[in-house]
């Protein structure tokens, strides 16, 4: 996986974080490492800080004071990136919900086929969730078929957080204009790489729940994407920013 960056964001994640890293060394020599840590009160960063003595020149930590959200903690990460010279960049959970085993396919498959974004997606065909409770399955299903009909964009799974992209989407979508963080930030990123014009992918994965560490999911999340998709619709008809 030449020249990627997988960004990694924490917040608690002491009990994943060290196998996470260790895993993705494992399948890939040459890729990178950047987690965004929100002060984590569990100290992840500690085990982080000990893992870069061992991967001196590839696992880099970016720490942030407070805790500011997934989508925030991504948008640095790849403002970060963007600076140096990396033309792959990677969206994994730390929870192991994201099987690692799967990013060299999410590669491949971007390259093979051309593309500019690659979604793991749970919703090719069935619904391709292990252990989470029936009420997130069937709010995530749901979901889907709600951001298809508001914003037209054909996505099976639009609140994946399972992701590759090339440079060129993040160099050209307006990352400071980025306004939201948990599932709308999701759904954002799709909606204005969709709208920009470049061309998308679904690969099939398998999602299964956190073993490990506890969820972050709240139910401001929740109505932050409900209420999210419309604003963002409205302001796609009006805004130049999302062309
Ligand atoms: N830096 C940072 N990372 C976060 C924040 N919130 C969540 N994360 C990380 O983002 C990833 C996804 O968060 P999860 O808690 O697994 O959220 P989720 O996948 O929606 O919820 P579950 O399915 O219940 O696990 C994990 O690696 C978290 O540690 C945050 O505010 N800041
Ligand atoms: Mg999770």
């Amino acid at each position: 996986m030449h020249n990627s960056l997988i960004i990694i964001p924490t917040y608690n994640e002491i009990e994943n974080i060290d196998r996470m890293i260790e895993t993705i060394f494992s399948i890939s020599k040459e890729t990178n490492i950047l987690v965004v840590d929100d002060s984590s009160p569990d100290n992840t960063s500690s085990l982080v800080k000990e893992l870069q003595k061992k991967y001196e020149d590839k696992l880099f930590l970016l720490e942030r004071k407070q805790k500011r959200g997934l989508g925030t903690a991504y948008i640095e990460g790849f403002k970060w990136g963007l600076k140096k010279s990396y033309d792959y960049f990677f969206q994994i959970d730390c929870d192991f919900s994201h099987n690692p085993n799967d990013l060299k396919r999410l590669y491949l498959e971007l390259l093979e086929n051309n593309v500019d974004l690659c979604i793991g997606s749970r919703y090719i065909s069935g619904i391709n969730v292990v252990n989470w409770p029936l009420s997130r399955v069937l709010l995530s299903y749901f979901a889907s078929f709600y951001v298809r009909f508001i914003t037209g964009m054909q996505i099976k799974d639009p609140t994946a957080g399972y992701k590759l992209y090339r440079r060129q989407v993040l160099e050209a979508i307006p990352l400071d204009n980025v306004e939201f963080v948990g599932y709308a930030f999701q759904i954002e990123m799709k909606f204005r790489t969709w709208k920009k014009k470049f061309k998308i992918i679904e690969i099939p994965i398998v999602f299964k729940d956190r073993e490990k560490g506890v969820s972050k999911l709240n139910s401001g999340i929740i109505k932050e994407a409900v209420f999210g998709v419309l604003k963002m619709k409205i302001k796609s008809i009006f805004s130049s920013g999302y062309k």
